[in-house]
């Protein structure tokens, strides 16, 4: 079959509904939950702002128009690797010059949602993800891996969102080793329903923010507060994610995009 026929096959899939497309982004608005970097760290990325220009007024009779204030690690979002220390060397480390055929890629979705229900603290490990696989196949090179928390169901409350007490934020992810599992696998990235790609007690691994670190470090991309995973099969299902062409951008907000087998 040529890749012609495949693309005309595709088109007509999603005309009829046989392939659905799955939104796996939430909200941007100025109620979508934000990160809270420890207080050591002087920064945190600003509210998100959704300003008028116009609408349909004075200032503009016949158009609606806003502008947007935001940080690039706003809501559903994209880390490339210039985001990490460990990552700024690599040419195509940005949001302008990463290379687009790797965003759009099968997905493997991996449900822990029941054991990130019971500990907050859930973290992902080598022995988990080898068993999914015995279950479910081979995770292979140039695929998105990303954890099924369902932790989008908090999205509409960021301090259950954020989870986070007197000892820091609370929130499933990946041990460091995992991370080193999959990028020696060749994935081309590692997603999360969490605020960011790390565990919320992240900072007290080694190295510290493993996801970040280690993705980084080898030029893949990873992928927070994404949304509806319930909603993918374990394997199957094609996602792209697409962060917007920001001049030397280290990520961006994206309406990530999951193409899906209709049962
Ligand atoms: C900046 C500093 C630490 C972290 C993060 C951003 C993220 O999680 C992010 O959005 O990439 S942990
Ligand atoms: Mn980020």
């Amino acid at each position: 079959m040529t890749s012609a026929n495949v693309l005309g096959q595709l088109a007509g899939l999603l005309a009829s509904g046989g392939i659905e497309v799955v939104d796996c982004s939430g909200v941007l608005g100025p109620e979508t939950p934000l990160l809270k970097l420890p207080p050591d760290f002087a920064k945190d990325t600003p509210p998100i702002r959704i300003h008028r220009i116009s609408e349909y007024d004075q200032d503009g009779p016949f158009w609606a128009w806003n502008w947007l204030e935001l940080g690039e690690h706003s809501g559903t979002h994209f880390d490339a690797p210039h985001h990490w220390i460990t990552g700024k060397d690599y040419p195509d480390g940005y949001t302008d010059t990463l290379d687009v055929q790797r965003l759009v890629a099968p997905v493997n979705v991996l449900d822990f949602s029941a054991e990130c229900a019971a500990d907050p603290d859930f973290l992902l490990t080598v022995d988990h993800v080898t068993a999914w696989e015995a279950e479910h196949g081979a995770i292979n090179a140039g695929e998105w891996v990303v954890l099924r928390s369902d932790w989008d169901k908090f999205t509409n409350d960021e301090a259950a969102f954020l989870n986070a007490n007197e000892t820091g934020p609370h929130t499933p992810g990946p041990t460091p080793e995992l991370i080193q599992y999959l990028i020696a696998k060749g994935i081309v990235g590692w997603g999360s329903q969490c605020i960011g790609t790390d565990a919320g007690q992240a900072g007290g691994m080694n190295p510290p923010y493993p996801a970040h670190n280690l993705l980084h470090a080898n030029n893949r991309f990873g992928l927070a507060s994404l949304a509806n995973l319930s909603k993918l099969p374990p394997k199957g299902a094609i996602l792209v994610a697409a962060p917007l062409k920001i001049k030397n951008g280290t990520g961006s907000p994206i309406r990530a995009l999951a193409l899906v087998p209709k049962a």
